[in-house]
């Protein structure tokens, strides 16, 4: 018989926020590092210098860096409580900032096909109807207003971004520009605020686009440590640095075919499947079901571990699709008529057991330990594919091609297109680059014309955001 339930789902960003608020644990704010900065870096802020002071006619005050990220394992499983495994990378968003007396916020873009906008700083919304790039930093902007302890009305701001994280691509763009925002909002305002309460505010604040993340990306932009992974775990936040073993390299490989999670509405969907999930397991076993949001809610109040988690699904969840009727659904997944939460909750309970086993083996470190990573980030993968859905045959094929030769493959990100992370023993980089070089980029019509270093490349732990002087 199909559990049915009624009543209020609620959204959930009021319960985050409250949770939110009592997470807090390190007062340590973002670097405020001097320039000018060495190398390619270096050049593009000389670049955003020029563009600034061309559009604005003065110069910018200051910049901030924010970086995008590569999740090595944990999939769809921050939204649900549970610890992902990331590291920034060095792709990055920068801001070249400076205020002004007229109360406006002034946006340009180095790229063109980002247009510019202008709006009031201190009456704006963001409307998520339109899925525009300015959004992200509006949602920035807007987490200081509301949030960053700013009294009176916010300056105006003139800002030029320069990013090159590709987009839409599951390395997180999206977050860098909002996290760069808030910072650059916050500094601006001389609010020093903790690297945490930032990057919590802009988890909640970029919800504002309509997506309902979970709060790694905002988390390893604001406290990645150079040289190590970070084990990033919710309620409170904590973010843990944990060395890789040495030998290996993480590959990135961009399939290609992009993802826009604000213009569709795989992401939310994926998200309500878990609430659904949640609450039909949580009133099976006798819970004040309308209070439990999150499968890692769920586990804590029933002290399971997450393989007797894993059993509990087989038990309670049927292995078929749900129905619209049996459940209550909220505004943005009215259209989506059913739900497969037997195969979403699955996937949540067994890749946030592969974070933690991820996590032991780098800790021990011992003989077979690469093998063992790449293994668990193939098992990753094969639950993304077929438990949560949400891979893309040109991803699948980049995860094929790479067997035998990289130790383990696995997409990264939300999915649905965008990049795969390869682990790869260090003296096969070269040979495994010019694999798919030959069998994938050079048979692929998107990479016509693309300067192939900023679709496949090498990638180690970088730094977290910061602002420059
Ligand atoms: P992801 O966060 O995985 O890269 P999203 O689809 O969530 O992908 O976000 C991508 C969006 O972020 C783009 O469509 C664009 O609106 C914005 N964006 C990314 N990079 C830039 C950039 N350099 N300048 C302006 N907007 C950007
Ligand atoms: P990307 O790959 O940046 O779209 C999204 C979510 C993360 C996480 C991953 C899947 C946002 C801002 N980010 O990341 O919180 O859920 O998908 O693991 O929504």
């Amino acid at each position: 018989m199909p559990e049915v339930l009624t009543g209020n789902f609620g959204h959930s960003e009021t319960s985050n926020m409250k949770e939110a608020v009592s997470a807090k644990m390190s007062i340590e704010s973002p670097a405020v590092l001097k320039l000018p900065v060495e190398g390619e870096r270096g050049r593009r802020l000389a670049a955003l210098k020029d563009k600034f002071t061309a559009e604005y006619s003065h110069s910018p005050q200051f910049y901030v860096r924010a970086p995008g990220r590569v999740n090595l394992i944990g999939e769809h499983i921050d939204y649900c409580g549970y610890a992902v495994f990331p590291i920034a990378v060095e792709q990055d968003i920068l801001m070249a900032v400076a205020a002004n007396t007229s109360g406006k916020l002034n946006l340009c873009n180095m790229d063109l096909c980002y247009p510019p906008f202008s709006c009031d700083i201190s009456s704006f919304q963001v409307d998520r109807s339109k899925a525009a790039w300015h959004n992200y930093v509006l949602c920035g902007i807007l987490g200081i207003r509301e949030e960053g302890g700013v009294t009176g009305a916010l300056t105006g701001l003139d800002v030029a971004v320069s990013g090159n994280i590709p987009p839409s691509s599951g390395l997180s763009s999206s977050s860098a520009l909002v996290c760069a925002a808030a910072l650059a909002t916050a500094y601006a305002h001389k609010r020093t605020l903790a690297k945490d309460t930032l990057a919590e505010l802009c988890a909640r604040c970029e919800r504002h686009v309509g997506t309902q993340g979970g709060g790694m990306d905002q988390a390893i932009a604001f406290l990645a440590n150079v040289d190590t992974a970070k084990l990033i775990e919710f309620n409170p936040l904590r973010a843990t640095s944990v060395p890789l073993p040495p030998g290996a390299t993480f590959v990135v490989a961009n399939s290609l075919a992009p993802i826009n999670k604000a213009a569709t509405s795989h992401f939310n969907c994926r998200v309500m499947e878990c609430r659904l999930a949640t609450k039909i397991m949580a009133k099976r076993a006798g819970l004040p079901w309308e209070k439990y949001q999150r499968l890692g809610e769920l586990q804590v109040a029933l002290g399971k571990t997450l393989p007797e988690m894993v059993e509990m699904v087989g038990e309670v969840l049927e292995k078929r699709l749900y129905s619209k009727q049996e459940s209550v659904l909220s505004e943005n997944t009215r259209d989506i008529q059913e739900f497969n939460l037997y195969d979403r909750a699955l996937h949540v309970y067994s890749e946030a057991n592969r974070v933690w086993e991820f996590h032991d083996v780098c800790k021990k470190d011992g003989p077979g330990a690469l093998e063992r990573l790449g293994s668990l980030m193939l098992a990753s993968h094969r639950s993304t594919q077929h438990l949560y859905q949400c891979s893309h045959p040109k991803l699948d094929t980049l995860v094929e091609l790479s067997q035998g030769i990289a130790l383990g493959a696995r997409l990264t990100g939300a999915g649905w297109g965008g990049c795969m992370v390869a682990l790869v023993e260090e003296e096969k980089v070269e040979e495994y680059k010019k694999k798919l070089e030959q069998d994938f980029y050079s048979q692929e019509p998107a990479a016509k014309g693309r300067d192939i270093k900023t679709v496949l490349f090498s990638t180690q732990p970088g730094p977290a955001a910061c602002v420059y002087i």
